[in-house]
């Protein structure tokens, strides 16, 4: 029951990956509308009039919006296609969820600092914004992904920050490598996978 899906998105989203990489672990065919975000389409403030922003999953004509939303949706709709991507168990799943909330209020925030902004703030920010890191790879362990043996919510959740490794380290005069050198790994092993390379862009060209 596929039906009709578009994804509007923008390239350089971490939001906007999340849904592409979601279809595509499930195999969803999907079109995918790229939107200029200084001159949005009449589609994108009609689907998402709330917040005007991407991305949104058009589904038969009706809108998802919020990215980790809509990744729980399409697990949902195409629960019998692929696994899940949601741990089974709800204790697991609670986890998951709490640190995909984690990442957005509190990683996406310090690390855009990082780059937008100078001064104590930027210092304040880029301390969180390590630690938080190395928060992550207390999560994750020795496990090979953060959903566990299997690629899963919290690694779509975190794997589009992959095309901005390169700004932090860039604006924030620091090494991913040596700061947290199992996330690295954690994201060069989650890019073998065909769902994420297709979809995260390229690092240096953010
Ligand atoms: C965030 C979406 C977002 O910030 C989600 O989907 O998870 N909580 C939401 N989208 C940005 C592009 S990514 O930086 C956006 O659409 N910005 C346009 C604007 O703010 O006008």
């Amino acid at each position: 029951m596929a039906g009709k899906v578009v994804v509007l998105g923008f390239w350089t989203s971490m939001f906007g990956e999340r849904s592409r990489i979601a279809l595509e672990e499930k195999g969803v065919k999907y079109v995918y509308r790229q939107e200029d975000l200084s001159n949005k389409s009449p589609l994108l403030l009609q689907m998402n009039p709330v917040h005007k922003k991407i991305p949104v999953l058009i589904h038969n004509g009706k809108p998802v919006c919020e990215s980790l939303i809509i990744v729980q949706y399409i697990d949902e709709v195409w629960k019998d296609q692929a696994a899940s991507l949601l741990p089974l168990d709800p204790y697991d799943r609670a986890r998951a969820r709490f640190w995909a909330d984690l990442i957005d209020k509190k990683f996406h925030v310090a690390g855009r600092k990082i780059w937008s902004i100078k001064g104590e703030e930027h210092e304040a920010a880029k301390k969180e914004f390590i630690e938080i890191l190395k928060q992550l790879e207390r999560e994750l362990g020795d496990k090979p992904y953060l959903g566990g043996e299997r690629f899963g919510f919290l690694d779509i959740a975190l794997i589009g920050f992959y095309n901005y490794f390169y700004v932090f380290e860039s604006r924030g005069n620091l090494s991913m490598e040596a700061e947290c050198p199992k996330i690295v790994a954690w994201a060069n092993r989650c890019l073998l996978r065909e769902s994420a390379s297709k979809s995260v862009a390229d690092p240096k060209k953010v």
